[in-house]
C-alpha cells in the first residue's frame, strides 16, 4: 500500500472510492460535501436519504453516480470544540478507520480522503494531518495481507495543506 499526496478537486478522481466530509444528516451541506453532491447528481441524495444519517466518527457507503469514482464513503468528523481534544482526536481517528474498513468490505483498491473536519468543523490542520497519516499507517500494519487497498490518496485543496501533508508524510 502506498500513500500519495495530491492537490486537486477530489471529485475529479477516477478511483474506487472518495471520502466525503459529511454531517450527521448525510443530506448535504457546504464545503467538499456540496462539491461531491453537485458532481454526483441528485441520485446521491436519494440514496443518502435511505441511510438514516450517520454518527460522528462513523462512515456509510453509497454509489458514486455521475462521479468518476465508483463509491462515496460518507464520514462525519467531530466539530472541534464540542469535545475534549482527546475525544475529538479519537473520533477523527475513527472516521479514517471506518472509511478504510468500508473500502475493504467493498473490495476497493484505491481510496481518496479530503482533510476531514479541517474546514467548517475547525479541527487544527496539523494535528488532523498527523491523526490521518498515523491511522492509515496503523491500519495497514494490522491488515496489509487481508486488505484489497493498494493506494490511499490524501487530497489537499491548496498549497499550504499540500505542503503540510507532505511534511508529515516525510516526518
Ligand atoms: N476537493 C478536496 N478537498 C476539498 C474540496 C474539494 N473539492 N473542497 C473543500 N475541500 P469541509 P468539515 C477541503 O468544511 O470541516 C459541510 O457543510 C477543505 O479545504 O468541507 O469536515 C458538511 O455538510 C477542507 O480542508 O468539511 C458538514 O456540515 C476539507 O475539504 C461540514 O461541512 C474539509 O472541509 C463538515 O466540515
Amino acid at each position: 500500500m502506498t500513500i500519495k499526496s495530491i492537490q486537486t478537486d477530489i471529485t475529479t478522481l477516477q478511483i474506487d472510492a472518495i471520502v466525503n466530509a459529511a454531517n450527521n444528516t448525510l443530506l448535504g451541506g457546504g464545503g467538499v460535501d456540496d462539491v461531491i453532491h453537485s458532481a454526483a447528481g441528485p441520485e446521491l441524495l436519494e440514496e443518502c436519504r435511505t441511510l438514516n444519517g450517520c454518527e460522528t466518527g462513523d462512515a456509510k457507503i453509497t454509489k458514486g453516480y455521475d462521479l468518476p469514482a465508483k463509491y462515496v464513503i460518507h464520514t462525519v468528523g467531530p466539530i472541534y470544540g464540542q469535545y475534549s481534544p482527546n475525544e475529538a482526536k479519537n473520533l477523527l481517528e475513527s472516521c479514517y478507520l471506518r472509511s478504510l474498513q468500508l473500502a475493504d468490505e467493498n473490495k476497493c483498491k484505491s481510496i481518496a480522503f479530503p482533510a476531514v473536519s479541517t474546514g467548517v468543523y475547525m479541527f487544527p490542520k496539523e494535528e488532523a494531518t498527523r491523526v490521518a497519516i498515523k491511522t492509515i499507517r496503523d491500519y495497514f500494519q494490522d491488515n496489509e495481507i487481508a486488505s484489497t487497498i493498494d493506494e490511499v490518496i490524501l487530497v489537499s485543496f491548496n498549497e499550504y495543506d499540500k505542503s503540510l501533508i507532505d511534511s508529515v508524510l516525510k516526518g
